[in-house]
């Protein structure tokens, strides 16, 4: 029997797991993933307990999405892909592109998912939205003005290059895990300000970035996976929908 693969993750939103489970999904591969059992907020604090010292040759888990797989168990989102893509057919299992796709992931999940998150929490994380939200609509005016056309051209721009290969993919003419990661980043953006998107796609300036969201997302498996209920719906994770930040680039000046 293979050694299985366990996603350690919060339930009630996508968020950072999504990254994780897109590759399972896609590829057809088992995996257990915390979000699904009840006592899903009982068993992730167990790892990030302040009083743990890890052992003698783990460290303490900073923050989940954690991933274990047999002795092994890792956190940080790239590096957990990093780890499992190749195993699973979604990266290149020898040589160096791996390092070239971790820096693409990290890319994606720097401007298009981080950053977003900091749209909606630009001031503090452990204050409520409610609290921030005067500096939220501020932030989202300018992310939506000057971060999101630099994120969504840096894509156009990779798709578009040599190094992309054939099709619609990211890297190297086939699919990668770096193509689910930047789909569910797009996918949680258009969640997040449908408005600006809409321009966004209407703009013509970033076909290349919608077309490959659409090929991921028609994807039979990742089509499946999306119109079932282990697809979690968007509510208080990163990706969130405020209409006053709802914005568009015009509403800034
Ligand atoms: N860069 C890390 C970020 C992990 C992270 O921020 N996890 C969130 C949950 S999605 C968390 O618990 N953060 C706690 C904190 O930042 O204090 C990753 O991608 O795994």
């Amino acid at each position: 029997m293979s050694t299985p693969y366990e996603l350690i993750y919060w339930k009630g939103a996508p968020a950072r797991g999504e990254h994780i489970r897109l590759c399972f999904e896609e590829t057809g591969t088992p995996y257990s993933d915390t979000a699904r059992l009840e006592n899903c907020n009982e068993i992730v604090p167990q790892y990030i307990k302040a009083d743990y010292l890890g052992d003698k040759s783990t460290p303490p888990y900073y923050a989940p999405p954690l991933f274990k797989h047999g002795d092994l168990m890792i956190s940080q989102t790239s590096n957990i892909l990093m780890y499992v893509a190749p195993k699973i057919g979604l990266a290149p299992k020898t040589g160096d592109d791996i390092y070239k796709l971790n820096a693409l992931a990290l890319t994606a999940l720097d401007g298009l998912s981080n950053e977003v998150h900091d749209c909606h929490h630009p001031i503090a994380h452990d204050l409520y939205y409610e609290d921030q939200v005067e500096e939220s609509i501020r932030r989202s005016k300018d992310w939506v003005k000057s971060r999101l056309p630099k994120h969504l051209g840096f894509w156009q721009r990779v798709i578009q290059g040599e190094s992309s290969g054939e099709g619609p993919w990211v890297y190297g003419g086939n699919l990668t895990y770096v193509d689910l990661v930047l789909f569910q980043c797009i996918d949680g953006v258009l969640y997040a300000f449908p408005r600006a998107m809409k321009a966004a796609k209407e703009s013509g300036k970033y076909n290349r970035v919608f077309e490959l969201y659409g090929a991921v997302k028609a994807r039979p498996r990742i089509a499946g996976y999306l119109a079932s209920e282990r697809r979690q719906e968007y509510t208080i994770g990163i990706y969130r929908y405020y209409k006053e930040l709802d914005v568009v680039a015009e509403d800034s000046s």
